[in-house]
């Protein structure tokens, strides 16, 4: 390393001397904590996404300062890799310990060792390349300006500075694209009076005060036939994620402010939820019948293509979703919490649908099974032009450009709901009625160290405190199906307890009294 690029990593570090106290994990979508933590945390991400884009032929790297659907005061940072997925899990333990070094030397050391092991060249011709991005939480902005300090530590790097975006468009396209092909879908819906029941072309957006609301309202001068109403923008003051945001409705089961009896049917007393595993479910059937369409009455070899269709679920999955799933013959697999598992399972299909049950998520087209589609599709235009064959074979390809392929995206996920419904001629009620969700419960226990709690298998059982897994078991096995499991938050300092069971008040009291042998076991947390 030159001696200029060592005094220099070593000048700008000091001025981002790390906290006290706080030891720092790249948990399950990059660091996040409190905001007040962080200034070092982000500088020393710059360095990584800088040294990654020179490890990967200086390509684009992104990094979004967001800390998604925490409460405000919160921040964090994600890297996304130059595929627009998330940062190689093979660099996280140097992230680990570049965001733990205690002082610059010890910083530089790290950085020397690695870039000789990862044989990274720091003089390129061409430059490191980093586009940064952030949400609108007030603590972005200087936690940008720390991230961009970071980057310009590697000599030559580049930022290009996007300002307020959301996560995925920072690797998106533009949403004139977008448009184009919701369009496309919907001049492909099958005649025969599938008709929309009257109301469904409004769709009220909870903005959760945060940035997708801003974004929504410029999609909804572009959008035929669909009226978003969006509240909760965030213009009028409210706070981000605090009585709004999927997560809040998800995990608490109650409306976002900002919504009405209107909105929600007057008839409701309590929430109905159409959540990540029934868009899972609407996906697979829609995937499921294009592939079948696709494939009656094709007998060359080019035509006899069979997709390996695969779903992906966390064991936060509804059961009623996986054994709906199970009963249209899908296979269904499982990983741990955390898109980075559940994106890598997915690929390992032609067609792999994952998505975890708070809506993050997306479909994976293998890139040989796109190939063959395209052959398809020009075969069959060809010769049956206009043919429910050919059709399908257009709407699979209109979804795998549609559907963000690198990273779960709200906004294109959401688009693709509504192409489909109007495909179904579905209403959200029809939708909804796939399957029943078997009522459920989570909850939050602050330990004084939730690493204690260690797991296995999709994290469906715990090793670690022994003893703790035989006793949920004897919980369990009290409540008619009754399921639960606990694991250690990846992004807040908690331990989660999950508890499904034939009623609510089954579910409430397993949940209850498992978030009771996590303090038995761990002892209680400092608040
Ligand atoms: P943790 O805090 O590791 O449970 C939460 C969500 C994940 C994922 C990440 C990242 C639950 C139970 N967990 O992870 O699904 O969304 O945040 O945003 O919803």
């Amino acid at each position: 390393m030159k001696e200029e690029q060592r005094s220099l990593l070593l000048s700008s570090s000091s001025r981002f001397p790390p906290p006290q106290g706080v030891r720092l994990s790249y948990g399950t979508s990059g660091f996040r904590a409190d905001a007040a933590v962080l200034e070092s945390t982000v500088y020393r991400m710059g360095i990584l996404a800088a040294l990654r884009s020179l490890n990967t032929e200086s390509s684009v790297i992104g990094i979004m300062i967001t800390a998604s659907h925490n409460k405000v005061s919160d921040n964090g940072v994600k890297i996304a890799d130059p595929s627009g997925g998330m940062l190689s899990q093979e660099w996280e333990p140097f992230a680990d310990a570049l965001a733990n070094a205690p002082t610059p030397q010890h910083l530089l050391q790290l950085i020397t060792e690695f870039v000789e092991k990862e044989s990274i060249l720091l003089e390129t011709v061409r430059p490191a390349e980093i586009l940064l991005g952030r949400d609108t939480r007030p603590s972005g902005e200087s936690l940008l300006e720390a991230t961009k300090q970071g980057i310009s530590s590697i000599l030559g790097a580049v930022t290009i500075d996007m300002g307020i975006v959301t996560t995925p468009q920072l690797h998106w396209m533009a949403f004139t694209q977008l448009m184009l092909l919701v369009r496309c879908l919907t001049d492909l819906i099958p005649s025969g009076g599938r008709k929309m029941s009257e109301g469904d072309e409004k769709l009220v957006v909870d903005g959760a005060n945060g940035v997708g609301g801003e974004k929504l309202e410029l999609l909804n001068k572009m959008l035929d036939g669909l009226l978003i109403d969006v509240r909760n923008s965030g213009k009028d003051g409210g706070i981000l994620n605090e009585g709004v945001g999927a997560d809040y409705v998800q995990k608490e089961k109650l409306v976002p402010q900002g919504f009405d009896s209107q909105d929600i049917g007057l008839s409701c007393s309590k929430i109905e939820l159409v959540d990540g595993d029934k868009i899972l479910s609407l996906f697979a059937i829609f995937i499921k019948e294009q592939l079948s369409s696709l494939n009656e009455g094709g007998e060359n070899t080019i035509s006899s293509y069979q997709a390996h269709l695969g779903v992906v679920q966390t064991a936060y999955a509804n059961g009623a979703s996986t054994d709906y799933l199970k009963k249209l013959g899908l296979e269904v697999v499982f990983t741990p919490t955390g898109v980075k598992y559940l994106h890598e399972k997915a690929a390992e299909y032609d067609v792999g649908i994952y998505f975890e049950a708070n809506g993050h998520g997306t479909i994976l087209f293998s890139e040989s099974f796109l190939l063959w589609l395209q052959g398809r599709h020009k075969e069959l235009s060809a010769v049956s032009k206009g043919s429910e064959q050919e059709k399908a074979a257009l709407r699979l390809l209109a979804v795998s450009k549609l559907i963000n392929q690198a990273v779960g995206d709200a906004l294109s996920g959401l688009l693709l709901v509504e192409a489909v419904l109007r495909h179904m001629g579905w209403s959200i009620h029809r939708w909804s009625d796939l399957y029943q969700d078997l009522p459920s419960r989570q909850i939050k226990v602050k330990v004084v160290d939730r690493t204690a709690v260690v797991t296995a298998n999709a994290e469906t059982m715990v090793v670690q405190p022994p003893g703790i897994q035989e006793a949920i078991n004897a919980e369990t096995a009290k409540y008619p199906q009754g399921r639960s499991f606990i694991r250690p938050s990846g992004t807040e300092d908690v331990i989660r307890v999950y508890a499904e069971a034939s009623t609510q008040e089954g579910a409430d009291s397993l949940a209850n009294s498992v978030a009771t042998l996590v303090r038995q076991f761990l002892g209680p947390g400092s608040s």
